[in-house]
């Protein structure tokens, strides 16, 4: 269902931009590299109304995507975050055909999209979900594993997660890396709900090995070969039982909408951050469902800002697979905002005060933040 009631505008008066450096518990590991840091940019937009918060979910190289965080806090200060003071009063709506002409940078305007969704939101008194079409106040809670030592150091770690109640575990995979650690995890855990991902670390001719995960009963193979390999994943897509999800590809509505096209995918990971903010996911949502494909909520190792947006999302009626949207302490051992999300039931709650529903901690935020400016009208 598209949005049913426009947000009201707001004025805006400055916007303040952070990277905040936040400790992970444990070393994240993918086939494109390991973060023990994450590194990330918090958005607040300063309105006559009162503030509104988002998050640029870049990472601090461009590994996963173009997108990386030195580039956004550039864009965003050179080109994007004027356009917005230049328009001075805006609704949440307007911002990306606002931010139109400037190609690509996705994630820095999904987050500038964020904060002022939220500061319109907040001074309406509406909450997130409820703006995006939520049909559910709880979702259920899947949780993304890196790559360990060794498997046996996988199956320790997934046993961790599924005692900590997680409904679906998704495991990341690499080339040398992939049928002997899925193994490992069906033979310890038997038929739980389980997912790989690889990044992009394949190519085409790496069906064999991808094809042998088919006996393991997957739920679906995540971006198995790169970005604008549209073609070869719906080559691939014909050689494997096992789902193609694809994550890095799906870059807008309109790729969405090629990719299932084309058959390169049977699922959509949506994430707002890739796709240039929650008003586009909510779009692939809306033709992902129209077309009985079902989708999930990605996640990139948000802070308590983009969390509880993710948990808002993933509240839609498309959103049939359990996401990554976990409790923060799954990363973070202090998130920044005073109620970060928890696991209660292997599910994490939507929200429901107005905007994202979450308050900032101002010490934590301090405590985090490596550089900070601001840009005034
Ligand atoms: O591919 O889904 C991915 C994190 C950073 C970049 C890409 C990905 C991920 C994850 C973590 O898998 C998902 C999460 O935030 O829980
Ligand atoms: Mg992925």
């Amino acid at each position: 269902m598209p949005i049913a009631r426009a947000a009201a505008s707001v004025a805006l008066e400055a916007i303040e931009l952070r990277v905040l450096h936040l400790p992970l518990v444990s070393p994240f590991t993918t086939s494109f590299g390991t973060e023990t840091v994450r590194e990330v940019i918090v958005v607040r937009a300063r309105t006559v109304d009162g503030d509104g918060w988002g998050e640029i979910v870049t990472q601090q190289a461009p590994l996963y995507s173009s997108e990386y965080t030195q580039g956004a806090w550039d864009v965003a200060q050179r080109f994007l975050v004027p356009a917005l003071l230049d328009a001075g009063t805006l609704a949440p709506e307007q911002v990306a055909g606002i931010l139109e002409p400037f190609v690509g940078h996705r994630m820095v305007k999904a987050g500038l999209e964020l904060a002022i969704l939220d500061a319109a939101l907040r001074a309406e008194g509406r909450p997130l979900g409820e703006y995006l079409g939520a049909v559910v106040d709880r979702v259920p809670s899947g949780v993304s594993v890196g790559i360990q030592r060794d498997p046996a150091a996988l199956v320790e770690a997934v046993g961790g997660y599924l005692d900590a109640g997680y409904v679906r575990i998704k495991i990341k995979i690499k080339p040398g890396r992939d049928v002997a650690d899925t193994a490992a995890v069906r033979d310890a855990f038997g038929a739980i709900p389980l997912q790989v991902d690889a990044n992009s670390a394949y190519t085409l001719a790496d069906g064999a090995t991808l094809a042998e995960l088919d006996r393991f009963d997957l739920l679906l193979i995540e971006q198995p070969l790169q970005e604008d390999d549209i073609v070869d994943h719906a080559t691939l897509a014909a050689r494997l039982r096992t789902p193609v999800c694809l994550d890095e590809s799906i870059v807008s509505a309109k790729a969405a909408a090629d990719a299932l096209a084309l058959g390169a995918a049977s699922v959509i990971n949506i994430k707002a951050g890739r796709v240039g903010g929650y008003l586009e996911a909510v779009r692939i949502h809306d033709l992902c469902r129209e077309a009985g494909v079902p989708v999930w909520c990605g996640g990139m190792l948000e802070t308590g800002i983009g969390r509880a947006a993710n948990a808002a999302l993933a509240a839609l009626p498309g959103f049939t697979l359990p996401g990554d949207v976990s409790a923060s302490d799954r990363f973070y051992a202090r998130d920044i905002v005073t109620e970060p999300i928890r696991l209660e039931d292997g599910h994490v709650r939507v929200p429901t005060g107005h905007g994202l529903g979450v308050e900032i901690d101002p010490v934590a935020l301090e405590d985090a933040t490596v550089a900070r400016a601001e840009l005034r009208r």
